[in-house]
């Protein structure tokens, strides 16, 4: 039995990561770019009937972009092909709704191109979002004609400008220019997507990344990976996402009612399940796009450090966006914060100190390689794996001396699905042990605050799991 009293259940581990979706969860970070006709009117949804003469940004600078990303930590970049307004970053072929029309270098530019390339500079993989929903386009609405119209899209974006490792699908969708809905061919588009980028991941309204279902930039305090099938149908992520333009619904904190979408209580009579990552996406500031009236409300770096611990430390990936202004650049304030973001990744999670301490399993493991090399080696080689049917782990860490603890980082080997359920700190303090926390769920990474605990001695004591807890990773900092 398990603490939830529902007996365990390997049903639950069968749903594991796909390779693509392996890779994916590894990069961990990522930059949104919005950009688009709005940029230059001031709004958020466009309507479609924007004059591509508006469109010029004089010093569009994509490498300023890929440089703050790679600056503030992120391993790639999504922009916005096309936002609902239907104007193209991309000269297509199939509208002449785009850069083409614009006085952006003549009609000459193609920003996908330039941001393609600027990636590639800067060591940042490229997606691409291309809003489903059209309000230009007179095909929107009318069936076949504008499925046709998006898979041309697709096809420009998919094999014209590289490796692509992330076709984002926005859930938002309503009304065309003739007051029509489409009706997506939501399976067209998705074979289309696998056989021209194959290893690229289709994220929410698609099968292998799933929206997080809120803007605030908050995270579930237990996030599970494997969910019941009937999560990545898109109409469920269209109902939540926003129906209208609405400064309120980006700052609404999630919805109770989806607050648990993964325990074993909640999946006890689903049929299917699949392994279905949730991904955090929030803006940098209020808005997607970028306002001139909103540089006072930049989000601080306290703030997004700690959106970043709990994202990417709650087994999320974190997809945070930074609008350029009307000029092509991102303001310097934005910078400012994304690169404080930055360092404090990259010095916080340097040295993990338990390259220096002495382990102990309880129950002792038979595990591949030993002692603390087994935990420090950050990929799914190695692993701390319980006999079938424990499922109990503690792992006891002994530094040499006192230390000063930031932030304990723990990963499950995710290959073997997701599997702890529940889990508490201890550490010792003048020769007695003391809870210092608990937590649920752990899966692709959790990240603890220490908050500068002093100590010789942590203990991980994972209380229960699924089956057998398979640990691949713990880092001390
Ligand atoms: C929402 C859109 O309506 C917003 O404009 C933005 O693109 C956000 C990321 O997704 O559904």
């Amino acid at each position: 039995m398990s603490y939830s009293g529902i007996k365990e259940d390997k049903r639950l581990i069968k749903a594991v990561p796909s390779k693509r979706q392996l890779v994916y969860e590894s990069m961990e970070f990522f930059c949104f770019i919005h950009f688009t006709v709005n940029t230059f009117t001031g709004s958020e949804w466009g309507d479609g009937k924007e004059s591509e003469s508006i469109f010029n940004p004089t010093q569009l600078d994509a490498r300023q972009w890929a440089k703050t990303a790679a600056d503030a930590g992120m391993k790639g970049l999504i922009l916005t092909c096309k936002h609902h307004d239907g104007f193209c970053l991309w000269p297509s072929k199939y509208t002449e709704h785009s850069v083409k029309n614009s006085p952006y270098k003549d009609g000459k530019g193609d920003i996908v191109r330039e941001t393609a390339k600027a990636c590639k500079e800067f060591g940042l993989k490229f997606g691409v979002y291309l809003s489903p929903w059209d309000r230009n386009n007179g095909s929107y609405g009318k069936g076949v004609e504008y499925d046709d119209y998006y898979v041309n899209q697709l096809t420009e974006l998919l094999t014209e400008y590289g490796e692509i490792y992330t076709i984002w699908l926005d859930g938002a969708c309503g009304e065309g220019a003739n007051g029509k809905v489409q009706k997506y061919d939501w399976k067209r588009y998705y074979k289309v997507m696998r056989e021209l980028q194959p290893d690229a991941v289709i994220s929410i309204s698609g099968p292998d990344v799933r929206w997080c279902g809120n803007e605030a930039g908050e995270v579930r305090e237990s996030e599970w990976s494997v969910v019941a099938k009937d999560m990545t149908d898109p109409t469920i992520t269209a109902e939540l996402s926003q129906q209208e333009d609405n400064e309120e619904f980006r700052n609404r904190p999630l919805d109770e009612t989806q607050s648990d979408l993964g325990s074993r209580e909640r999946l006890v009579n689903e049929k299917e399940l699949v392994w279905y990552p949730a991904e955090t996406d929030v803006s940098v500031r209020p808005g997607w796009f970028y306002h001139e009236e909103e540089d006072d409300k930049v989000r601080s770096f306290e703030n997004l450090k700690d959106i970043y611990l709990k994202s990417v430390g709650g087994n999320t990936t974190l997809l945070l966006n930074m609008p350029p202004m009307k000029n092509g650049k991102i303001h310097e304030k934005d910078i400012a914060t994304l690169k404080k973001l930055g360092e404090f990744i990259r010095d916080s999670f340097k040295d993990n100190l338990i390259k220096e301490a002495v382990l102990t399993t309880k129950p002792s493991l038979d595990c591949r390689g030993s002692g603390p090399d087994v935990l420090c080696s950050d990929d799914y080689e190695t692993y701390f794996m319980n006999e079938e049917g424990e499922n109990k782990l503690s792992i006891n860490i002994n530094f040499r001396e006192r230390k000063k603890l930031n932030y304990l980082v723990l990963k499950e080997a995710i290959p073997f699905s997701q599997r702890v359920e529940k889990f508490k700190i201890y550490y010792e303090e003048n020769g007695n042990i003391k809870e210092y926390c608990k937590g649920t769920t752990i899966g692709y990474k959790r990240i603890i605050d220490l908050k500068g605990l002093c100590t010789d001695k942590l203990i991980i004591a994972i209380e229960d799991s699924r089956v057998a807890p398979v640990i691949s990773f713990v880092g001390v900092y």
